[in-house]
């Protein structure tokens, strides 16, 4: 049984990212992938989102409507061997009290991390949320999510925030195993947005299977 924990700032897309990979088992998107294979919801709780009227004005970030508190949760059964994992994404606004709560109860007992970040924010102020993360393993995954908003097909870009994520983490000798580049949404008008759909589901099942 693999613990996984999507960890990151705020609004880099971790909730989007668990209900995506839900959406993928319920419709059985997930036997498509790469390296899919049949996988079914063994149970989804995503009662630690909470409705932010008027949007999240308090961070101006953007205008989302919904913000994590409690860590949000889904198990999930590979078919053929009948093995259990359980994702876990906990909020990303480590300034209240109880989210911060939430991430070091996942940072503690997740087995696997996956280190988001988000492609459409600078990235120190990316990193200033890891730095109050203390229980860490020694290897991690990231992915680099919402990738829809690079300039179009911006490899170097891409490929530079590879490097400061790599160098981040080097100093505090923790090691990536894999980055995976993610959108966590359906975006209209984003040609491929199916393909990086996909990158979360192949992220998914890498790390588990
Ligand atoms: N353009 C774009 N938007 C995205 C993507 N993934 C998520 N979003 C949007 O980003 C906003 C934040 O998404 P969430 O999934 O709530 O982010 P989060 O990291 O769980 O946020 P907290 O738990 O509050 O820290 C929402 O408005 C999403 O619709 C993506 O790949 N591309
Ligand atoms: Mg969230």
């Amino acid at each position: 049984m693999v613990n996984i924990g999507l960890l990151g700032d705020i609004s880099v897309g971790k909730t989007s990212i668990l209900r995506l990979f839900v959406k993928y088992l319920n419709k059985g998107d997930i036997e498509n992938v790469e390296g899919g294979k049949k996988c079914t919801v063994v149970k989804t709780d995503f009662s630690g989102e909470a409705t932010l009227p008027g949007g999240d004005k308090e961070n101006k970030l953007n205008e989302k409507e919904t913000k994590t508190i409690h860590p949000n949760r889904v198990v999930f059964r590979e078919d053929d061997t009948n093995k259990a994992h359980t994702i876990f994404a906990p909020g990303g606004d480590r300034k209240r009290a109880v989210v911060k709560m939430g991430i070091i109860t996942i940072s503690r007992i997740a087995t696997h991390i996956i280190a988001v970040f988000s492609c459409d924010r600078d990235l120190d102020t990316q990193f200033q949320f890891f730095n109050d993360v203390r229980f860490f393993p020694y290897k991690i995954y990231v992915a680099i999510n919402k990738v829809d908003l690079l300039e179009r097909d911006d490899q170097e870009k891409l490929e530079k925030m590879k490097k400061s994520i790599e160098s981040f983490f080097e100093k505090r000798k923790i090691n990536i195993m894999d980055y995976f580049i993610t959108c966590g949404e359906r975006i209209e008008g984003f040609e491929d947005t199916d393909m990086y759909n996909n990158h979360v589901a192949e992220m998914i099942l890498k790390i588990t299977t």
